[in-house]
């Protein structure tokens, strides 16, 4: 059973609360699909275990610290149970099938095919792909790597499910070839997020955890789908109800988080089908309009200072800010219509939002993807942090900015080195610790790598995990850059469209999942993660590995750079042998992993310490800083839209578990776009009327998606949304932010008519 593309379309409003019954029955509807009904909730009780089972490879929320151990969620279950689906791709399959015919395949349908089971390389003439032993393939990358003129031609990306010690082998391998061209998917995702922190408050990470959750009176929760990308949050989002917290969600649509769930872990709500409240307010913005909804809140707390001293936190921002009295002249200097206009909220509904925040002790702003892909992202975040700054909603209990990471450890990623712009700090403690001479010009990003490609100037490609090819914007052009590589490397747990989009010549290097035994001479291995909120902690696979064939991530990087380094004085072998000794040496080498190996063992873990958290700034001034940027203008000109690309409920990024889209009301129907009725009414459109869309570079070059159905749906004019990853069709790769570099994937310019 796949999705069934010839199954009705359908879209009823859901007025349902999120998780509960409507996601248990999807979940046994999946396990039954990927026959896991036994094995599947077995490995599920394992999972996000204190140090005793994996962790889960879905999202970066973190751990029940209440030791619950059912904190799970029905999207945890089915990425769980999509990496250990019995199916397998192996040799025949390749033999069966040429590269051409698979290139026709849906991308469900090549990831439907199950776990890769054995290295396999490129055969251009035959156009199949074909057995290749691991000790070729790794002298096949080792000797495209060592033959480039300049180790700046090679590009190594990782995909945030990436553990921390491969994660620090990689980047060590990249470094010591000689270049710092390391994209990573956040570069696509928060990368906006940790430029903003970083400048405000000399950290790129949030400052709040789980404990800060639990105390704070009012939560702000921004532009993130919750009960479908981060679902474990609407645990949190319930007991903060239950305890007469505020919660205000600030999104163009209002997801089904936004109004009640059944705590999906709790058997007794489920079998009394109690709902609890998640929300108690709700702004809809423009897309875009965020920034101005925040300077509109900070305008309002401003003008209220004026009488009721109370609403400034004065004393803090004397003593622990920089930046206060233009910032607050930038805010009196700010019109109310133009706040108005460009947030697409009236002035009543904000001055009640700022009374919410006003009147709340403890605040936390927490936010994902609405924020960051735009053009004006990293301005966005910082107006957050000023927001925050004005009430002392910093270092303290119950207060701070908390932004939801996507991936279970892309923020654990950077963390460990993945970053094309390391501290010099970072780069001089890397050469002392692991005898390297690690290149100092910043590195290419993901949208730099895709150009570099396309001009010829990078010649290798390796990803490490994910599906480049299809994250990437601008799929055409993207495809064609991945195509005038030398040579392309893909490892992977799953058949995808990046191995069938690839270089002259091409290998498939299949790993280990999480949920898999890692065993090595020295025993079985266990690597660590971190999540959103820095908690590090151990994540040990339990199942036998899908195939005998299959190696560990970290064994894959060693292997590479065994061959592509062979004077290396890096002790790749033994460190594989025991990730011990990778922990070991990364305890020396990384800020704040001091007795890594004793401190990952504890019951939960241990949380990397946050200097912000303490009210130590690494800034310029030395104090958190205020922005005083300007406010863009976001409003889209006469006849066009601004679209939205993001998830529905059943899929995780590229991989696309079924055309459903259940809290959104949507069955069999991917190819849609979501908009106003009176927008539609205007452009003579009705309810699954096909319609042209076409959006407008910055270049002035158009795209275009035809044939895509009109759903009206609660969303404000001039706003538009559809999914990723299919629309990324629609985003030029010139469209990216020059505040973060990230491709604008929230707010792509476009017109949509009746289908010609
Ligand atoms: N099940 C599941 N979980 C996931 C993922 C998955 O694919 N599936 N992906 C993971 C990853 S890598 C990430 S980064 C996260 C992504 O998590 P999200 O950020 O929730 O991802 P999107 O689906 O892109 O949803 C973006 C949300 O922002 C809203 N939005 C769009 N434009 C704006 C705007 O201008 N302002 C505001 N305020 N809101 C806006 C949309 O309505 C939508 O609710 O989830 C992670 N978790
Ligand atoms: N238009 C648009 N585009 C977007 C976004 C958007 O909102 N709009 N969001 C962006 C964001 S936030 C992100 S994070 C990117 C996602 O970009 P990626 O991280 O590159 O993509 P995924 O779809 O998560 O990758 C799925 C693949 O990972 C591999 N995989 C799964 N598990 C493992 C494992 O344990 N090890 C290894 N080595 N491989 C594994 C499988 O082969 C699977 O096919 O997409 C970005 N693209
Ligand atoms: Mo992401």
């Amino acid at each position: 059973m796949g999705p069934a593309p010839e199954a009705e379309p359908e879209f009823h409003p859901y007025h349902h609360p999120a998780a509960g019954w409507g996601a248990a029955k999807s979940v046994t509807r999946f396990l039954l699909r990927e026959r896991e009904l036994v094995d599947g909730p077995r490995a599920i009780m394992k999972m996000n275990h204190e140090n005793t089972g994996f962790d889960c490879p879905g999202c970066a929320w973190p751990d029940d610290t209440k030791g619950l151990k059912l904190d799970i969620c029905e999207n945890g279950i089915k990425h769980v149970t999509w990496e250990m689906t019995r199916k397998r791709v192996d040799r025949k399959f390749f033999a069966e099938h040429t590269v051409s015919e698979l290139s026709r395949w849906s991308d469900f349908a090549l990831e439907d095919q199950g776990r890769l089971t054995e290295p396999m390389r490129y055969d251009l003439e035959s156009d199949h792909y074909v057995p290749i032993s691991w000790k070729d393939a790794f002298a096949m990358v080792g000797r495209a790597l060592r033959e480039l003129d300049d180790p700046n031609q090679a590009s190594f990306y990782t995909s945030g499910r990436l553990g921390n010690e491969a994660t620090f082998l990689y980047q060590l391998m990249a470094r010591e070839l000689g270049t710092n061209n390391l994209p990573d998917c956040s570069n696509m995702c928060h990368e906006a997020s940790g430029r903003a922190l970083q400048a405000s408050l000399g950290t790129g990470k949030g400052t709040v955890d789980l404990k800060d959750w639990e105390a704070t009176d009012a939560l702000f929760i921004m532009g993130v789908n919750v009960a479908s990308n981060a679902p474990r949050m609407l645990t949190a989002l319930a007991e903060a109800h239950h305890r007469g917290a505020q919660i205000v969600h600030i999104n163009p649509l209002v997801e089904a988080a936004a109004t009640r769930t059944i705590v999906p872990h709790d058997i007794m709500d489920m079998a009394l089908f109690k709902t609890t409240r998640t929300s108690t307010l709700n702004v809809q913005p423009r897309i875009g309009g965020d920034m101005a909804l925040m300077r509109g809140m900070a305008k309002a707390v401003l003008e209220q200072s004026r009488t009721d001293p109370k609403a400034l936190d004065q004393e803090f921002i004397d003593r622990h800010t920089w930046g206060f009295e233009k910032y607050r002249d930038v805010c009196e200097a700010t019109p109310w219509e133009e706040i108005e206009l460009q947030s697409g909220v009236g002035r009543g509904d904000i001055l009640k939002m700022a009374r919410v925040y006003r009147d709340a002790d403890r605040s936390i702003v927490s936010w994902c993807l609405g924020v960051t892909q735009h053009e004006h992202g990293v301005d966005t975040v910082r107006e957050i942090v000023n927001l925050l700054l004005l009430r002392g909603n910093l270092g303290r209990e119950g207060a701070g900015p908390s932004p939801v990471r996507g991936h279970s450890n892309v923020q654990g990623n950077r963390t460990c080195g993945i970053d094309h712009r390391p501290h010099p700090e970072f780069l001089d403690r890397l050469a002392e610790v692991c005898k390297i001479d690690p290149p100092r010009e910043h590195g290419l990003d993901t949208i730099g790598t895709i150009q570099a490609m396309d001009r010829g100037d990078v010649k290798v490609f390796i990803g490490m995990g994910g599906n480049f090819a299809l994250a990437a914007p601008d799929t055409p052009y993207t495809y064609e850059a991945l195509g005038n590589c030398e040579l392309t490397v893909q490892v992977s747990t799953k058949l995808n469209r990046s191995h069938i989009v690839h270089g002259r010549q091409a290998l498939i290097l299949p790993c280990l999942g999480r949920t898999e035994k890692d065993q090595q001479r020295g025993g079985l291995q266990s690597t660590s993660v971190e999540d959103s909120m820095s908690m590090v902690h151990l994540s040990v696979g339990m199942k036998r590995p899908a195939s005998p064939h299959l190696l560990s991530e970290p064994a894959i990087v060693a292997g590479m750079a065994r061959a592509a380094l062979p004077d290396s004085d890096t002790p790749w072998e033994s460190y594989i042998e025991d990730y011990d000794r990778i922990r070991d040496t990364m305890a020396q080498a990384l800020d704040g992993f001091e007795d890594f190996n004793r401190r990952v063992r504890l019951p939960l873990g241990f949380r990397i310490k946050q200097p912000a958290r303490e009210l130590v700034f690494l800034t310029p001034s030395g104090a958190a800083e205020f922005s005083s940027a300007p406010l863009p203008d976001v409003v889209p000109a006469a006849g066009t839209l601004a679209l939205g690309t993001m998830r529905s409920h059943d899929q995780w990024n590229t991989t696309i578990y079924s055309d459903n889209d259940r809290y959104r009301g949507i069955k069999n129907l991917r190819t849609l776009v979501f908009m106003n009725a009176d927008d539609m009414r205007e452009r003579g459109i009705e309810e699954f009327d096909p319609v042209d869309i076409t959006s407008t570079a910055k270049d002035g070059s158009k795209r275009h998606l035809n044939g895509y159905l009109a759903i009206p749906y609660d969303i404000p004019r001039g706003c538009a949304a559809g999914y990723m990853p299919e629309m990324n069709i629609l985003c030029a790769l010139v469209d990216y932010s020059t505040q973060s570099d990230q491709p604008i994937m929230k707010h792509v310019k476009v017109t949509i008519g009746p289908a010609a």
